[in-house]
């Protein structure tokens, strides 16, 4: 093996040999602050902190926030191998749409949809046809930068979904380490317990962004199936 690859073992020790491969093999789309396509980088730069800082990268991701027929919402706790936010709970399922002709389409932001449907096949084995692609209701879009830990972090511009939809789940233990869906009680005791800083209860940054600033109003579209009327796509919530 190369010089290079040694090296880059080195640095990275340790990480997980399937997250390092989507490191690698994952391109990312790079966006300015108003979502513009600027460019393409991996996986692997767009997440090092020191990168994002001494280039300002920006890439696009999605948030998918899956509810049930009872408006149960879907959340995953993330496996202990994730390179970023291990073991935190979090919305259904989070990604990237990939610097790729089908998740590239901007028009009613199908490139993301496209992107959601494929990951949450890979994380959660729901079945793509359990899932059309017009099913997601983008609602809205925003802007964070997040640090994970020393090395690690996120800068992104992340479209926010929504879908209504009963669904077989089998988790990939890649992926997830646990799941449950949850009413807003018991998400309520999950934010609390968090807050108190309970033993192994932590949860993503942008899963606390969404609750504080959107979440419990859109639950109410869900349960009163007025989810359009929520729909914002021409602002970029800056958090
Ligand atoms: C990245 O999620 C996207 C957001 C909104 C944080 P992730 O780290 O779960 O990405 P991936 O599943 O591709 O590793
Ligand atoms: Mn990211």
């Amino acid at each position: 093996s190369s010089i290079s690859t040694t090296m880059g073992q080195a640095a990275d020790a340790g990480m997980d040999a399937v997250q390092r491969r989507l490191m690698f093999e994952d391109e990312c789309i790079l966006v300015d602050e108003q979502d513009h396509v600027i460019g393409h980088d991996s996986k692997y730069n767009c997440h090092l902190m020191e990168k994002i800082e001494a280039e300002n990268l920006l890439h696009r991701a999605f948030s998918v926030f899956l509810f049930n027929s009872k408006y149960e919402l879907l959340l995953q706790q993330r496996s202990a191998t994730k390179v970023t936010f291990p073991l935190v709970w979090t919305n259904t399922c989070c990604s990237h749409p990939l610097y790729r002709q089908a998740e590239l389409i901007e028009e009613n932001s199908l490139g993301v949809r496209n992107a959601a449907q494929r990951k949450l096949f890979d994380e959660l084995g729901i079945p793509p046809e359990d899932l059309p692609v017009d099913q997601f209701v983008p609602l809205g879009r925003m802007l964070y930068k997040a640090p994970s830990d020393g090395k690690w972090g996120e800068h992104e511009l992340d479209y926010l979904l929504f879908i209504v939809r009963d669904v077989t789940v089998q988790p990939n233990p890649d992926e997830v380490a646990n799941v449950k869906y949850m009413n807003r009680e018991e998400l309520q005791e999950l934010l609390r317990k968090a807050d108190a800083g309970e033993e192994g209860i932590k949860l993503s940054p942008w899963f606390r962004l969404v609750v504080d600033n959107f979440l419990l109003k859109w639950w109410k579209h869900v349960e009163n199936s007025t989810l359009l009327e929520a729909v914002d796509m021409k602002a970029i919530h800056k958090l």
